[in-house]
């Protein structure tokens, strides 16, 4: 069958998940084989073969490269990064994670990935695949680094270098390099027993995320040569990461409370600057989406915002009555679970008001934005960190992981925003 000529007519404009340009299916480009002659792509430098536009296919759809080589890899006209294929024929999501650095992004999404790959097939019915293995590589890597470690006691954790190497695409447009974010890209598709499977094909997405550095949402970072908070404008919702453990009010409130050493007093320096960070990142991410979606400042966003409060093992004693069960619920006797919408605002109210007592800048800011805001307590490690005594770095042991309500705010994004996939249940409304 001809693949190609079929997944090209199912969408007809696609978005670049790297550099978010628009362009017409027939205006991709091909990556060539990997022929020796044909490595040294403009944009993309010695490392990748040529990007071209075919003027011969074999008889399947595939495109033959100028050295009478196949090959079925597209690529974006503008950036020339490969779209892998189901983004030509599923509509994406964009979503957003951005917090200060430290705020425990990289573990949240870690965890959050793990925790839905076990439960969206079992309990919600929709299968979840990566969309490009090799993309999502650096997940899988701290997935089984915490998850699938072969040595349960040692101390592990997810190093910062690791991480922000290899977070970024270089791009030479000719005039200028510019560096975009690596997207994780997922496809979610309903099972056989979905009540939705019959209309698979509009309700399947391909969900993008980003994962920010906080150091692009300071004043002024974000360049032309830099856009990588571009994505926002494309976004369907934003995750802000509020970490209580860096803001010195809530570690006061927290004395005596948690065993947590991140809990513990730092210098008085340290404590005013990370209080003023994690205000100003969300400040300045806020500007950047009314810029780019060209709203005034005293106008309200329509655009979600989930307020993701981590590290709810080292403070919740602070709602020692909030329960950490999952908010989960059944009907009947169904297979499919629905996300008990009613118990996720109760708790959000909870931490909404813990926040307006502690941190009212952050609920104020939140609120001035938009009004689908939603305050959701997570934990992706379940558990504290030790100190490594051998290099002084905060690590984890894969035996005590036990992350609580890590996949909520994605699972609550995916019913409220992206509809037709996650279902809930409302007592109320
Ligand atoms: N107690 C606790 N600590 C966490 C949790 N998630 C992350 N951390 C710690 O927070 C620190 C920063 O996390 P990381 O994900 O690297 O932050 P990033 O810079 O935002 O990516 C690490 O030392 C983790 O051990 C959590 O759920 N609970
Ligand atoms: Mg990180
Ligand atoms: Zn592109």
């Amino acid at each position: 069958m001809s693949e190609t000529a079929q997944s090209f007519t199912i969408r007809s404009r696609i978005t670049c998940p790297h550099c978010w340009h628009e362009y017409l299916p027939e205006e991709s480009l091909w990556i060539a084989s990997d022929h020796p002659n044909l490595f040294g792509d403009p944009r993309l430098g010695d490392q990748q073969t040529i990007r071209f536009l075919p003027s011969r296919f074999t008889a399947d759809g595939e495109a033959i490269d100028p050295e009478g080589q196949r090959t079925s890899r597209l690529a974006c006209p503008s950036c020339h990064l490969e779209v892998p294929r189901p983004i030509y024929q599923i509509a994406p999501v964009f979503f957003s994670i951005l917090g200060a650095p430290a705020s425990g992004k990289s573990y949240f999404l870690a965890s959050m990935t793990w925790r839905l790959r076990q439960l969206l097939p079992t309990n919600f019915g929709i299968v979840i695949t990566d969309t490009d293995p090799v993309a999502n590589a650096r997940l899988h890597e701290y997935e089984e680094q915490q998850f699938l470690n072969p040595n349960p006691d040692a101390l592990v954790s997810i190093a910062k270098t690791q991480l922000d190497g290899d977070l970024y695409d270089r791009v030479n447009m000719g005039t200028h390099v510019v560096s975009y974010p690596r997207p994780f890209l997922f496809n979610l598709q309903p099972m056989p027993n979905h009540p939705n499977h019959r209309i698979s094909k509009s309700v399947a997405r391909v969900m993008c995320l980003y994962d920010n550095a906080g150091e692009h949402f300071l004043p002024g970072v974000d360049s032309a040569t830099a856009p990588v908070t571009r994505h926002l404008a494309l976004s369907r919702v934003l995750f802000f990461l509020f970490d209580p453990t860096q803001d010195v009010r809530f570690r006061r409130a927290c004395h005596g409370k948690s065993d947590d050493p991140q809990m513990q007093n730092r210098s008085e320096r340290l404590a005013r600057e990370s209080v003023a960070r994690q205000d100003t990142i969300l400040v300045e991410a806020i500007q950047r989406v009314r810029r780019h979606a060209g709203l005034r400042d005293d106008q309200i966003q329509q655009r979600p915002l989930v307020i993701v409060v981590t590290k709810w093992d080292s403070w919740k004693e602070l709602l020692p009555d909030v329960a950490i069960e999952p908010p989960y619920g059944t009907f009947n006797s169904s297979s499919i679970q629905f996300l008990d919408n009613d118990r996720i605002h109760a708790v959000s109210n909870r931490v909404e008001q813990l926040l307006a007592e502690h941190t009212p800048e952050i609920v104020a800011t939140a609120k001035g934005f938009t009004d689908q805001v939603v305050f959701l307590p997570v934990s992706a490690t379940g558990h504290a960190p030790e100190t490594d005594p051998a290099t002084g770095v905060f690590g984890i042991r894969p035996k005590d992981l036990d992350p609580y309500w890590v996949e909520i705010p994605m699972l609550y994004a995916i019913n409220r925003w992206c509809e037709g996939l996650v279902g809930a249940v409302n007592r109320i409304s």
